[in-house]
């Protein structure tokens, strides 16, 4: 079964369609974790275990924002066990299993991002500042790895143009840039050469504006788990995986396109834009499907992979005139 909401931007809001207590539910764990995270310097991150809150009651349609209306997917989300469990990031190793093993101790608090580069305001926030930039809310979103897998991921956090527009991009701003941290003596992967440490990550700036990109804070009611980012990163949805840059240390506004590590590592495979798209291949493998993470039985059928992952009546216009083949 497949599952997808394409109706544009008109949505009802969630209140009409989710039952009232469990929207209300919803809506009253989520301040709390708002709150949770922005009271103190202390905070979510020093108090996982308090914050580590039951998941809240699902309902069909789960938690709608007027920003991204008709993008919410209604597909169930994979297994948290899996999405916590089943990762990519390098700087922990280059198996699924290392960032769930080896990431548990990265120390996320204290936590800054800086921001600046082509802004009129640059700034430097700590993690509570940052977070109160914008309402927290809940978005469950795929994830399209570029190796052919997915996920369901239900994040928690709101549209990285709050935090642009808080910084004033100047008129030459044309590309944001993702710095991740790359520490050592946290980090065990760093001591292989596979890719150029920091992982950098980049979009062009209607790209990271577009309500659909997310700067995200939580998954599945919880804060980030190490292995997922935290204790923050990115959402691009219509991307590939690799593209959704994790623990964010610093952000940068810039006139020109920067390199971006997959890019550099192997830019035939693996372009600046890598936005999901069945129709052109890795040249080592088809991105015609992919496996569902959790419905890997004996029988289950791959799925069939759209275009921007599914959100092409969000984001096609992006890319209005442009060949996809060329700026893969
Ligand atoms: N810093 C950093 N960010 C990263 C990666 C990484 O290796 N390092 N891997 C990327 C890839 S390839 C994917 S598919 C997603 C996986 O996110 P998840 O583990 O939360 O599902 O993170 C992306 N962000
Ligand atoms: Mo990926």
């Amino acid at each position: 079964m497949y599952f997808h909401r394409d109706r544009g931007f008109a949505q009802p809001a969630a209140s009409e369609i989710t039952p009232q207590s469990v929207y209300q539910s919803r809506r009253e764990w989520l301040r709390h974790l708002a709150l949770a995270a922005a009271g103190s310097s202390l905070g979510a991150f020093a108090a996982r275990d308090a914050l580590a809150a039951p998941i809240p009651p699902r309902a069909a349609l789960e938690g709608v924002h007027s920003d991204i209306g008709g993008a919410q997917t209604m597909e169930k989300p994979t297994a948290h066990e899996d999405a916590t469990g089943y990762n990519n990031f390098y700087e922990f190793g280059t198996d699924k299993a290392d960032p769930s093993q080896r990431a548990q101790s990265l120390k996320t608090q204290p936590w800054t991002v800086s921001v600046d580069g082509e802004v009129k305001s640059p700034r430097r926030f700590d993690l509570d500042a940052l977070m109160k930039l914008g309402a927290i809310e809940e978005r469950v979103y795929r994830l399209r790895c570029v190796e052919g897998w997915s996920m369901v991921i239900p994040w928690l956090g709101w549209s990285l143009s709050h935090l642009i527009k808080a910084v004033e991009p100047s008129g030459s701003a044309r590309f944001v840039q993702f710095v991740t941290l790359a520490d050592a003596t946290q980090m065990p992967g760093l001591g292989s050469r596979v890719l150029d440490w920091p992982y950098v990550e980049a979009l062009r700036l209607d790209e990271a504006m577009h309500p659909l990109t997310m700067l995200v804070f939580g998954m599945y009611g919880q804060v980030l788990p190490p292995q997922n980012g935290a204790p923050v990163r990115l959402a691009v949805p219509w991307k590939y995986g690799f593209k959704s840059a994790k623990s964010i240390v610093g952000i940068r506004l810039l006139a020109q396109q920067p390199g971006t590590s997959w890019e550099k590592a192997a830019p035939r495979e693996y372009g600046f834009y890598s936005n999901v798209n069945p129709n052109v291949d890795h040249p080592r493998w088809s991105q015609a499907s992919e496996r569902r993470i959790g419905e890997d039985g004996l029988f289950a059928k791959k799925r069939r992979t759209l275009p921007f992952n599914g959100y092409a009546a969000q984001v096609g216009a992006l890319y209005a005139g442009m060949d996809l083949r060329k700026f893969f």
